[in-house]
C-alpha cells in the first residue's frame, strides 16, 4: 500500500482526504493566488531559489502578501518533500488570497492561505521523447501582457485551460497559443524553443509568456554549449519550416515536437540538437537545487 500522503496548509500537515480550504476562499471563488509547479530529482528540489523568486515576484505583482519569508517556503517545501517520502517528484505551492466575502475586493481577505503538496508525478511515457509529440495550434489566444501578464503563474489558468481543451478535442497532448497578433508565444503548460541552421530560436518574455525555469536553464546550457540563442519573435511559418521544435517545462523537460497542425517538423523523431540538449538538460538536474 502507497505511504500516506501529507499536505502543507497554514502552518499544518492533514492528511490528503482531510486537506481542505474554505468555499469562501478567493482562489476557488476568483482564481485570486498564484501557484508554482516544481521538481525534485534525487534528493534535491530542482531551482528552489528560482521558484520561490518568481513565486514572490507574482504575490508583488498581485499586491498578495505570502505568509512567511522566503527562507520559511523554502524549509516547509523541503519539509513537505520529507514527510511525504518524496526523493524524485513533483511539488505544487499554492498561495491564495485566502477566505473573505463574496465580493470581489481582496481587501475583505485578511490573510492568504499557503497550501503545498509533494507528491508524484505523471510523465510522458519515455518513447515521446524519441517520437516528439504532435501538437495542433489553438484558436484560443494566449492573454496579452496588458490584460493578465502570462509572468504571473496565477490560479486563473483558464486561458490555458480553453487551448488545452482544443488540443484534447485534436486528441493532442499539447497546444500551441498564439498573441493577438498572431506571433508564436509558448503553449498551455510549457514554453516552445525552434531550431534553424542550428540557431535556436525562443519568443522574448515581453510578447507576453511565462518566464519559464527550464526556458532560462536551456537558454543557459545551450550558450555554454556553444549554440547561438535568439530570443526573438517569430511567426508559424518559422515553426512549420523549423528543422527542429522542441517545449520546456517543469513537468516535461525537454521534449521534441514532431507534427504541428499536420505538418512533419525536421525528420519526423527527435532531431540532433534536441537529443543533445536534452541530455546536457538530464545530466544538469543531477544535484542541482536545494537538498531535502
Ligand atoms: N508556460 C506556461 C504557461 C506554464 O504554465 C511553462 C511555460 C514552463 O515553465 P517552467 O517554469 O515549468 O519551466 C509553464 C509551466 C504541469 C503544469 O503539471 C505545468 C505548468 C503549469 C501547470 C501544470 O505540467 N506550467
Amino acid at each position: 500500500m502507497a505511504a500516506e500522503q501529507f499536505v502543507y496548509i497554514d502552518g499544518d500537515f492533514f492528511p490528503k482526504e482531510e486537506a481542505k480550504v474554505s468555499v469562501f476562499d478567493h482562489g476557488l471563488l476568483y482564481g485570486d493566488g498564484i501557484f508554482e509547479g516544481i521538481r525534485a530529482y534525487d534528493g534535491y528540489v530542482f531551482k528552489l531559489k528560482e521558484h520561490i523568486d518568481r513565486f514572490f515576484h507574482a504575490a508583488r505583482a498581485i499586491s498578495l502578501e505570502i505568509p512567511g519569508t522566503r527562507e520559511e517556503i523554502k524549509e516547509i517545501v523541503l519539509e513537505c518533500c520529507r514527510k511525504n517520502g518524496i526523493t524524485t517528484g513533483y511539488i505544487r505551492l499554492v498561495a491564495t488570497r485566502g477566505v473573505g466575502d463574496l465580493g470581489l475586493s481582496p481587501k475583505k481577505c485578511p490573510k492568504a492561505s499557503l497550501i503545498c503538496i509533494a507528491a508524484t508525478i505523471q510523465l510522458y511515457p519515455p518513447e515521446f521523447y524519441e517520437i516528439g509529440l504532435k501538437v495542433i495550434t489553438a484558436v484560443q489566444r494566449r492573454n496579452r501582457s496588458t490584460i493578465i501578464d502570462p509572468q504571473i503563474k496565477s490560479l486563473n489558468y483558464l486561458n490555458n485551460i480553453l487551448a488545452r481543451i482544443e488540443a484534447d478535442n485534436a486528441g493532442a497532448p499539447e497546444a500551441l497559443m498564439l498573441t493577438e497578433e498572431g506571433l508564436v508565444a509558448e503553449c498551455t503548460g510549457d514554453n516552445i524553443f525552434i531550431i534553424r541552421n542550428r540557431e535556436i530560436w525562443t519568443p522574448p518574455i515581453y510578447m507576453g509568456i511565462l518566464d519559464g525555469i527550464t526556458r532560462t536553464t536551456v537558454i543557459e546550457l545551450a550558450g555554454q554549449m556553444g549554440y547561438t540563442v535568439k530570443e526573438t519573435p517569430f511567426t508559424l511559418y518559422n515553426v512549420y519550416s523549423a528543422d527542429e521544435v522542441f517545449l520546456t517545462g517543469t513537468a516535461a523537460e525537454l521534449i521534441a515536437v514532431t507534427e504541428i497542425d499536420g505538418r512533419t517538423i525536421g525528420g519526423g523523431k527527435a532531431g540532433p540538437v534536441t537529443t543533445e540538449l536534452l541530455a546536457a538538460f538530464q545530466e544538469y538536474v543531477k544535484g542541482e537545487g536545494a537538498k531535502i
